[in-house]
């Protein structure tokens, strides 16, 4: 080892902030780059080198564009509410907000070790009430809008630990912490009317620098289907119902219609006949989940109703099913079923004997899905495709009886959870006024510290009596808390906001400094957040632009991911496999540089890939290579025993890498492929070194060559590159400098290799002058040495030059 180790890290880091030299200057924002990533959820483990693979790599990012002129913005925080730590605490009687302040403690000082750029002076932790009193201010501001409301809905339950679950915790059907099969209950619930951003969450997708797959996926979530919604009434009754298709074309093919279990008709349609049969389907529907449900390839079940439907375009009368395939969450919970151009539906009639009938043409064999002239559609044969659909929507427009409908598969944000940590609900029950918001002035609504939590099926805060008892705002009289608490999916919706604001006790944030430092320029973390948090981020941003309080209306202009890095065994890092690999057993012996361009050496950011440690050696050799280098090339300069200006041969290489080098690394890390660019660093420390083996002649020369040095490996290694800076007399900080710029001059070789060709064939190769004429190339061609051998006794008919590359001579 070198000098350089964790003294040096230690040493930079506190005049770093000593110096303050990252504190983000507000005043001048028009080169501003808001760099951010994904906060930190406080876990009890340290961090990992996964945390490590997502921040050091962004920093390195953000050194050089700071480097290159901006004024960047990276801030920290902590995603301190949810349920992890409440769990522990039912495992071990440790408090929640005891637990979680210790563990962000750490976890700030393991930070604060990697020696990034992190603003901490604008630290966000979303359990101090500090934060989550704007939380609930932004809950009684979509609530005054309209786009918060509650409503009864079936959400997943777990009968064993007798609780609420989100959608994210049921993993197959079960409950992910004991495995049990989880049911549907209904409850009153809150939720965030995100669906009327549907068609804008969609739209501007198109503009935002994300990556494509991400984009992709948001897309499919939010599901915009363009269709129809025809009406079926049934037979001798009163009763009808809807149904959403997208392909209304296939209309005269419909034989049968189904509705979904738990479609508030199906009590009112059932004949006595059938009704114990329906309702022994009905209990069964319940314990399936809705992708169980969806499944193409799961056995299709259904019962027969009784009743009969008729079909709209041709009056035919189809009988009416219930079955699980359809939800009663999407479209209309009732659909028309096409057994001939529709999989499950074909698979369905099969199994059921139902009739199939085709009514568009094309494919050998039945099912078939795809568009087609359409048959035995009476008026609307022949048509094809959309021109059919239209077609049948206006006649059934004419009778009244469908219109075409847009569809979204976006469900609105269900928030309430019935679990204590986290952010409460500022809502208050009475029994004269209803429910009635907290006053913005009663704020924060604070969450009590002795309550009991274990689960029991109640929200923890409805056993506090202090909490839950209090006064109605309106008529002063005695009422009841709101006992839920927020997902906590609503406090990382818009903390990005709070980070450029932070000590506001006022407002969340002032509008005018928001407009000024947002949006966020880079955003950097994990894909596993593309349709939660990184689509309800977007849909806060819109509201808060709607109301008023912004002028942005996406958060996020460019999004990057990193890939994960796993256990040694290929495995996901966790500390019950045992297969976590902390950072501060390497940082202690390599220094938290080295560890750090390991990270971005060994693996591809995007990529990520298994932890091995089998290189990490030879990155702390380099390092310590380039620490010698530059140690020797002091040196020269300081006692330069030559002093010639013009480069020569050796020189000029040196030159040509120095400069290719910038180029490189100033575009691949710009594209976040740092891989490449330390690659190039190497690369440019090798030639160094073979031309120190030989007597420095121009010693200014040299000078500016480690100067770029250090300055291109700042980025990666910053605390290195510092102690080098200084070591070299220069003034602190290397931070402050330029970003080299390449000289496209110096890139332009004098000299290149062109091979000789006879008929055709390479003979051999010469150098020629860049500048050379074609002409000159030709004459240099016939002329070389070698070329005589193959010529001799020959007469030249003709010679072709393919410019930089080659020249053919054609001799008989
Ligand atoms: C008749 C039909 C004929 C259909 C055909 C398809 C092919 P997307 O694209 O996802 O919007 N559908 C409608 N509501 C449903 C529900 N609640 N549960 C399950 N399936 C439902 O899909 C729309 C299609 O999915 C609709 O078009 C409907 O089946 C089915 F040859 O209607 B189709
Ligand atoms: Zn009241």
């Amino acid at each position: 080892m070198g000098n350089y180790g964790t003294n040096v890290d230690e040493k930079w880091q506190k005049k770093w902030e000593e110096t303050e030299l990252y504190k983000f200057d507000d005043t001048n924002l028009e080169n501003k780059l808001y760099t951010l990533e994904m906060f930190s959820y406080p876990s009890g483990s340290k961090l990992h080198a996964g945390h490590w693979f997502n921040y050091g790599p962004v920093d390195s990012w953000a050194r050089m564009k700071r480097m290159q002129g901006h004024n960047v913005f990276q801030p920290m925080g902590f995603d301190a509410f949810g349920l992890p730590a409440e769990n522990f605490a039912i495992k071990t009687g440790i408090h929640p907000k005891d637990s979680t302040m210790k563990n962000i403690d750490t976890m700030e000082k393991q930070l604060r070790a990697m020696g990034a750029m992190f603003n901490w002076e604008n630290e966000v932790i979303t359990c101090l009430p500090e934060y989550y009193k704007w939380n609930q201010w932004l809950f009684l501001e979509l609530y005054k809008k309209g786009l918060a409301y509650r409503k009864k809905a079936p959400v997943n339950w777990c009968p064993s630990c007798n609780t609420v679950l989100a959608n994210e915790q049921v993993v197959d059907g079960a409950c992910e912490r004991c495995s049990t099969e989880v049911t549907k209950k209904d409850l009153t619930q809150w939720f965030l009317k995100i669906t009327d951003y549907a068609d804008e969450l969609l739209e501007e997708l198109d503009n935002l620098d994300w990556p494509e797959k991400t984009k992709a996926m948001q897309r499919h979530w939010i599901g915009k289907s363009i269709g129809a919604q025809v009406t079926f009434k049934v037979e001798n009754s009163d009763l009808q119902f809807d149904v959403f298709t997208t392909r209304v074309d296939t209309l005269f093919g419909v034989t049968y219609a189904v509705l979904a279990p738990e479609n508030n008709l199906v009590d009112s349609l059932t004949t006595a006949e059938y009704k114990a049969q329906v309702e022994e389907y009905k209990d069964q529907a319940k314990k399936q989940s809705d992708i169980e449900r969806q499944s193409i390839t799961r056995e299709k079940t259904g019962v027969f109703t009784g009743s009969y439907a008729i079909n709209p375009i041709n009056g035919r009368k189809v009988p009416v099913w219930v079955a699980d395939y359809v939800l009663n969450t999407y479209g209309t919970g009732a659909v028309m079923a096409v057994p001939a151009h529709d999989e499950r539906d074909f698979a369905f009639a099969k199994k059921y004997n139902l009739p199939i009938e085709r009514v568009i043409e094309g494919g050998d064999s039945l099912p078939y899905t795809e568009y087609g002239k359409m048959v035995n559609s009476e008026e609307f044969n022949g048509l094809v495709g959309e021109e059919g659909k239209k077609a049948v929507i206006k006649k059934l427009e004419s009778i009244g009886l469908g219109a075409g409908k847009v569809n979204y598969r976006l469900r609105d944000w269900l928030v309430s959870r019935q679990r204590y940590w986290g952010t409460p609900i500022p809502m208050i029950h009475c029994e004269k006024c209803g429910t009635v918001p907290v006053p913005e002035n009663q704020l924060p609504v604070e969450l009590p510290y002795g309550v009991e939590f274990s689960p029991d099926g109640k929200s923890p805060l409805s056993k506090s009596e202090e909490f839950i008892n209090t006064t109605c705002p309106t008529c002063g009289g005695a009422a009841k808390r709101e006992a839920d608490t927020l997902d906590t999916f609503v406090c990382s919706s818009w903390y990005y906001l709070r980070y450029a604001d932070n000590k506001n006790s006022e407002k969340a944030f002032d509008t005018e400094k928001i407009n000024k430092v947002l949006p966020v320029d880079m955003y950097v973390g994990g894909p596993e957040h593309a349709c939660m948090h990184l689509l309800y981020a977007r849909f806060i941003t819109k509201a808060l632009r709607d109301m008023g309080y912004i002028n942005f209306g996406e958060p996020f202009l460019a999004l990057r991911h990193q890939g994960l890095i796993l256990g040694p065994d290929g495995q996901k890092m966790s500390k019950s496999k045992g297969n976590t690999i902390s950072p501060d057993d390497y940082i202690k012996e390599f220094g938290s540089d080295v560890f750090r361009m390991y990270l971005m050496f060994g693996f591809d950011y995007t990529e990520g890939g298994a932890w091995s440690d089998d290189g990490i050696k030879s990155m702390g050799r380099f390092v310590d290579r380039v620490e010698r280098i530059l140690e020797s090339c002091r040196e020269e300069i300081n006692n330069p025993k030559n002093d010639k200006t013009t480069l020569d041969k050796a020189e000029k290489e040196l030159n040509y890498m120095r400069h290719f080098a910038i180029k490189s690394i100033s575009e691949d890390a710009n594209k976040f492929q740092f891989n490449t660019s330390i690659a190039r660093l190497m690369e440019y420390t090798n030639t160094l070194s073979k031309y120190l083996t030989e007597e420095v002649k121009n010693p200014s020369f040299l000078k500016e060559v480690i100067i770029d040095l250090i300055k291109l490996i700042a980025p990666f290694a910053p605390h290195f590159a510092e102690e080098q800076w200084e070591l070299l007399g220069m003034s602190y900080s290397v931070f402050n400098e330029k970003w080299p710029v390449f000289d496209p001059k110096a890139l332009v070789k004098d000299e290149i290799e062109i091979a000789i060709q006879v008929n055709g064939k390479i003979k051999a190769k010469m150098n020629v002058a860049t500048g050379l004429s074609e002409d000159e190339i030709k004459e240099a061609a016939i002329n070389n040495e070698e070329m005589k051998i193959f010529l001799e006794g020959k007469e030249i008919k003709k010679v072709i030059v393919v410019k930089g590359r080659l020249v053919n001579i054609v001799a008989k």
